[in-house]
């Protein structure tokens, strides 16, 4: 279960976001705000206390946190972004960080380390790390020895196509995973129930549980039965502009419990 959320609002920048799709146009910023505030208002319904930061303008992707660390139950992991324009970020989130994790319980990763935490999967006490164009081999060797040393176990993935790992692949818990793309064919996710993204809706493999409930991009309504036929109870949250610079539910939140 996740009692904390951390989430920082979208800047006027979003429009200057980095995209791997322009032709989607850029993001409207008070559309961007509508949607923030209907994503803040779905995790509170899960049952969170969500701390929201202020928008950062310098940063025009400061709205994903995720990527800026990774919050386990033992050990809060500050990231080192492979995107240079994200890099800083994580110097605005260690302040809130140290609110929620004692000192002896925050590590960082290093230079020439890479890692953003779209690309980390928890499944249980197992994380699952993407290598990738923004996560570097280095990256992933300092994270699972992070990871070991904090009672935790870690296992590289490599990616040939996506952006992060999380924009394939998502655990739902007992043992059901949303996977689509490149990562159907991946050995290590055989022994889960793997539900297979449909044609069409590869935006929607990036869902997120919390505490059981399960967040579902609005508008795609295949992949929204698909969750509901698991058991879950689905709420929806357009993020249309979110995803024009490439960012998902995921991305938008940092989902743990204090250790404070
Ligand atoms: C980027 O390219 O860094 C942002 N435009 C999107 C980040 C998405 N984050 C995520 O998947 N965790």
């Amino acid at each position: 279960m996740f009692k904390n959320i951390i989430v920082r609002r979208p800047a006027k920048s979003i429009c200057d976001g980095i995209t791997s799709a322009p032709e989607l146009g850029k993001p409207i910023y008070e559309k961007a705000i509508q949607q923030h505030d209907d994503y803040i208002a779905a995790l509170k319904k899960c049952g969170c206390e969500v701390k929201v930061l202020e928008a950062l303008e310098e940063f025009p992707d400061s709205c994903f946190v995720e990527d800026t660390a990774v919050l386990t139950p033992n050990v809060a992991i500050i990231s080192r972004p492979g995107a240079e324009s994200r890099r800083n970020e994580t110097e605005y989130m260690i302040p809130t960080i140290k609110e929620f994790y004692p000192e002896d319980k925050i590590e960082y990763i290093k230079a020439p380390g890479t890692m953003e935490g779209g690309d980390v999967m928890m499944v249980g006490n197992h994380f699952y790390i993407g290598k990738s164009d923004r996560t570097n081999e280095e990256g992933c060797r300092q994270f699972i020895e992070i990871l070991e040393k904090y009672g935790h176990t870690g296992s590289i993935v490599t990616l040939e196509e996506m952006l992060h790992l999380k924009t394939g692949v998502n655990y739902l818990e007992n043992n059901n995973l949303l996977v689509s793309g490149e990562f159907l064919t991946k050995e290590e996710f055989k022994k889960y129930n793997q539900y297979e993204i449909p044609v069409g809706e590869d935006y929607a493999a990036n869902c997120i549980w919390v505490n059981d409930k399960v967040i579902v991009p609005e508008g795609y309504p295949k992949v929204k039965e698909m969750v509901e036929s698991m058991g879950y109870e689905v709420i929806t949250v357009d993020t249309s502009e979110y995803r024009k610079i490439d960012g998902g539910l995921s991305c938008l939140s940092l989902r743990f419990s204090s250790l404070k």
